[in-house]
């Protein structure tokens, strides 16, 4: 031992009553540095120390018992391999934590999971409870539509039945592009439901190239977001039961490898989880998704597109679409009448860029920035940024007629296919918009009907 470093960490553990296991911890303990100037973080005096120790449990605890042991250790510092710290660790049973409910401890313990654990009489409960909840059938429902907002005010179970198709289909008016869809198209449902809800998410997997595909759901709290669970082979189905813990807009995807290649390919949506008191009324909801695709056109076909992976990795998108079309909303615009309040969900798939969302000629005079549902929304914001993976709720109000165009101000992406309108239909507003000649759009502009 070369320097002396002092340390003290707390961490707590449990026995299962009659035992004397022997235990192994894997911890971080913060290093007080008196000399040391080579460690992370010296200059604080405070640097993380990974610990790991044995102990064998010399004493059985009963029932009412608080333990506390003591351990002198050392170990290795990083950043200063040559200098050992020596510290005392100080290791207490919690009060709470009887040895009754450490009863099915096993006798290693580390931070996966352990199957042998019993669980307490609240987390049976809750599990139970989840039994007996009503059941709610999720309608199909299909961009730019969204489902009615929620009525209840109580949880439910609800069940959403999602199945994957390949499908070709036009990307625009040029080339077709072979998605493996969710639901036939492109972004995939809409499911609405509710914190607390249970989502029981049947996934069937009718893709007939044999591709196996999954459903990541980042609105899943769980290893994968639920991907292992959902996991389906050529016509299989499998279901996953996921509890709903906390409000928001979050994107769902394939994650089956190559991950990238299966977002591109179309397979992705949204669940909105409604906070429990529901979202403010509005007059128009709308739902929709940015993607890309990286494709080369086919020897055979030149209208066919194949996936590109060099052009995905270098990041140099053929398309940048809304609703999995170059003209899915030039074509079927969003509709609305003057005075309405509209709210738009809008997701980002990805693969790889980030959205710069904008609505040419609106202010978002509310805005849930990254789709928290939760703090109180940002007010009267241009744009807003939204990552791959990533979602944000807008909402505007249409006083002036006319048409908003809604693009990712990264404004070149406008020609790979990232634009789509707004219409509101009204009576003139010259009070806030008027001009001394005729309005005039210039010819051959995307960005303006
Ligand atoms: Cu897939």
């Amino acid at each position: 031992m070369t320097q002396a470093h002092q340390f003290e960490a707390q961490t707590s553990y449990g026995l299962a009553a009659g035992a004397a296991a022997a235990v192994v911890f894997s911890s971080t303990a913060f290093a007080h540095c008196d000399s040391c100037q080579k460690c992370p973080g010296s200059d604080s005096k405070a640097a993380p120390v990974s610990v790991t120790m044995k102990m064998k449990a010399e004493k059985t605890p009963d029932t009412s018992q608080k333990r506390k042991d003591e351990l002198d250790i050392s170990v290795a510092h990083p950043g200063n391999e040559s200098s050992m710290a020596a510290g005392r660790v100080i290791m207490k049973m919690n009060a709470e934590e009887t040895p009754e409910a450490a009863q099915g401890w096993a006798e290693e313990l580390d931070n996966s999971l352990d199957h042998e654990a019993v669980l307490d009489a609240a987390e049976l409960a809750r599990l139970a409870s989840t039994g007996v909840l009503p059941v709610v059938h999720h309608p199909v429902v299909m961009a730019p539509n969204v489902p009615p907002p929620l009525t209840r005010r109580h949880p439910a179970r609800v069940v959403a039945n999602i199945e994957c198709i390949d499908k070709v289909m036009p990307v625009s008016q040029f080339h077709k592009y072979p998605y493996w869809t969710f639901n036939g198209g492109v972004p995939g449902p809409f499911i609405r439901a509710r914190v607390g809800d249970v989502l029981e998410l049947n996934f069937t997997n009718r893709d007939s190239s044999g591709m196996a595909h999954n459903i990541d759901c980042h609105a899943v709290i769980g290893p994968g977001g639920g991907g292992p669970c959902t996991f389906a082979e050529q016509d299989e189905t499998k279901t996953g039961i996921f509890k709903l813990m906390h409000p928001g807009l979050f994107v769902y995807h394939c994650a089956a490898a190559p991950a990238p290649q299966h977002i591109q390919n179309g397979m992705f949506g949204m669940i909105l989880v409604e906070p429990e008191e529901g979202l403010p009324r509005v007059d128009r909801e709308f739902y929709m998704m940015q993607h890309e695709i990286y494709a080369i056109e086919s020897e055979d076909n030149s209208s066919l597109l194949e996936p590109d992976y060099e052009s995905g990795l270098a990041e140099n998108p053929m398309y940048v679409l809304f609703n999995g079309k170059e003209g899915a909303l030039v074509n079927k615009p969003l509709m609305s009448k003057q005075g309405e309040r509209v709210r738009i969900f809008f997701g980002n798939a990805g693969p790889n860029l980030a959205s710069s969302f904008h609505v040419t000629g609106q202010v978002f005079d509310k805005l849930y920035r990254d789709a928290d549902l939760v703090s109180p929304p940002a007010r009267y914001v241009q744009t807003t940024l939204v990552p791959a993976g990533g979602a944000t709720v807008v909402e505007l109000n249409a006083v002036v007629p006319g048409t908003y165009t809604l693009v990712d101000h990264s404004i070149f992406r406008l020609d790979k296919g990232a634009v789509g309108f707004l219409k509101v239909k009204g009576a003139p507003r010259p009070d806030i918009y008027d001009s001394k000649a005729m309005p005039q759009t210039c010819p051959n502009c995307k960005l303006h009907d």
